[in-house]
């Protein structure tokens, strides 16, 4: 797999490939990266890549021919038809199904903006989608490039090794993560789960799945709602409310026992 990244901040991009499961990707080309700088595509002498907004206002805008430059000049290295994606709070939420979606491709481009936003011409020009990785504003798009080259890359078949699997992450399932424990039995005045002791992996499975579920209803109720459930899993859902004093009526805009219900939030 091929990534272009397109960024005024270089180097910062880059070090995604110095460390740990995306660096390990790319030393063993699993993945390549290849960052293209704005400013190297500007024509004038003080190399301007923003400029004020026409309306007015606070901030600065990005220039819209140096970033088609950029683009340009990394699609020509990676292939023609590559799609291009800009990182913006207004995007589109990305998620681990675009996440999978995007590991499908042998190439994409993902393009950085800084300041106030990028002129609305480029977008129409060269953007296929924009893509948000959650309701906050960053400093830059660089943070948020970087996410989705880590979510990305780590699906790629041969990526991570046995003991990190891609299928065990929760959010394959569609569902937020059980607890971990580790040794000793007892820390910070705490006892592990007694089940996780108990030998029994089939318990352990349903304690870990049950405990998914809860977690999901409490934390993301969101999720939980886009989800099909089996029996097996309301009846977990049902022990979970149960053993933690949960009431499913008082869960905000989840009800989960009236099948086909109506959902509200
Ligand atoms: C991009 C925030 C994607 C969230 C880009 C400032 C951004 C962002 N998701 N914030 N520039």
């Amino acid at each position: 797999m091929r990534i272009g990244v397109i960024s005024l901040f270089p180097q910062v991009v880059e070090s995604v490939a110095d460390f740990g499961v995306v660096g390990r990707a790319i030393d063993n080309r699993l993945a390549s990266l290849v960052v293209k700088d704005p400013r190297d595509f500007t024509t004038d002498t003080h190399r301007t890549v923003d400029d004020r907004p026409y309306g007015g206002g606070p901030g600065m805008v990005m220039k819209a021919e140096p970033l088609k430059a950029a683009i340009d000049a990394v699609r020509n290295e990676l292939g023609e038809g590559t799609p291009v994606f800009h990182l913006s709070p207004a995007g589109k939420p990305f998620d681990q199904r675009m996440a999978l979606r995007l590991s499908a491709l042998p190439a994409f481009v993902l393009v950085s903006s800084r300041y106030e936003g990028v002129d609305e011409r480029l977008v129409e020009d060269s953007i296929d989608e924009e893509l948000s990785i959650g309701d906050f504003v960053l400093s830059g798009g660089e943070v948020a490039a970087m996410a989705v080259i880590d979510a990305v890359v780590r699906l790629l078949p041969g990526a991570l090794g046995d003991a990190e699997s891609a299928e065990q992450d929760s959010f394959m399932q569609g569902l937020l993560d059980h607890p971990h424990y580790s040794r000793p039995d007892t820390v910070l005045g705490r006892e592990v789960p007694a089940v996780l002791k108990s030998g029994d992996h089939e318990k352990i499975a349903r304690w870990r799945h049950k405990q998914a579920l809860g977690r999901t209803l409490t934390r993301r109720p969101d999720l939980l709602r886009q989800m099909e459930l089996s029996d097996e899993q309301r009846k977990l859902l049902d022990e979970y409310r149960q053993e933690t004093g949960l009431k499913a009526d008082t869960t905000p805009g989840v009800s989960l026992q009236v099948e086909n219900d109506e959902q509200t939030d």
